[in-house]
């Protein structure tokens, strides 16, 4: 079962996806996590990268469509990944749905963490303390939000169209959205 998490920066997918993965014995697949390990292995891909991460914008769809075409491609995780910040746009969706079909698998549901720009800016905030996350200032939240804002409705609405999507109330307390989370899982 592939699945993918989709909401704002802050939404809590990370979090949610490492609960997923453990309880269903799936595999993640950040394309965040990915992006900031070729930062911190000073790769010629983490040079180019690193100043649209932290100035808050997307990395482009070609160099995120490659890295998630290797992980996809391996028959360790067929059929058992969750996306964790892929697709982000529209391209992103059509590319995903692209690169399943080629190696024969597919989407069996979207999850949707809803929650507000003031629950994100406290959060982020609070991630800082604790990862030293270089993206995570309030400004580059609010930035990271708005943007998420332009390109997240033409996703949103290319799964509501396909009977895929789930939305979930991100407000909640981790293990209650983790409750809520299995629960739509396991009545697949
Ligand atoms: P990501 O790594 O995807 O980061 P994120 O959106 O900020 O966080 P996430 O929603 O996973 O939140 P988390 O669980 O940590 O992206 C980083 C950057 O990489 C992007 O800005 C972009 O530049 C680039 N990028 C990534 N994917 C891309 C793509 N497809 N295309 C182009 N560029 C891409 O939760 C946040 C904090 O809240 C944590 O500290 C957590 O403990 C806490 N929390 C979570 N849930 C909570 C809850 N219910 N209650 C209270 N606290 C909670």
């Amino acid at each position: 079962m592939n699945i993918v998490i989709f909401g704002p920066p802050g939404a809590g997918k990370g979090t949610q996806s490492k609960f997923i993965v453990k309880k269903y014995s799936l595999y993640q697949l950040s394309t965040g996590d990915l992006l900031r390990n070729e930062i911190k292995n000073q790769s010629k891909l983490g040079t180019k990268i690193s100043s649209i991460i932290n100035n808050g914008e997307l990395v482009s769809d070609e160099i995120v469509g490659d890295l998630i075409e290797k992980f996809i491609a391996n028959d360790t995780y067929k059929d058992k990944i969750i996306f964790d910040g892929y697709p982000r746009t529209l391209d992103q969706a059509e590319n995903l749905d692209k690169l399943l079909k080629k190696y024969n698998q597919k989407i069996k549901i979207v999850l949707k963490l809803s929650v507000s720009l003031e629950t994100v800016k406290k959060r982020i905030l609070e991630r800082k303390n604790k990862e030293q996350r270089t993206d995570d200032s309030e400004d580059i939240a609010i930035k990271r939000f708005k943007n998420y804002e332009k390109s997240s409705e033409p996703v949103i609405s290319y799964y509501n169209q396909s009977n895929l999507l789930k939305v979930i109330n991100g407000e909640g307390s981790i293990s209650e959205i983790n409750s809520e989370i299995s629960g739509i899982i396991e009545a697949i």
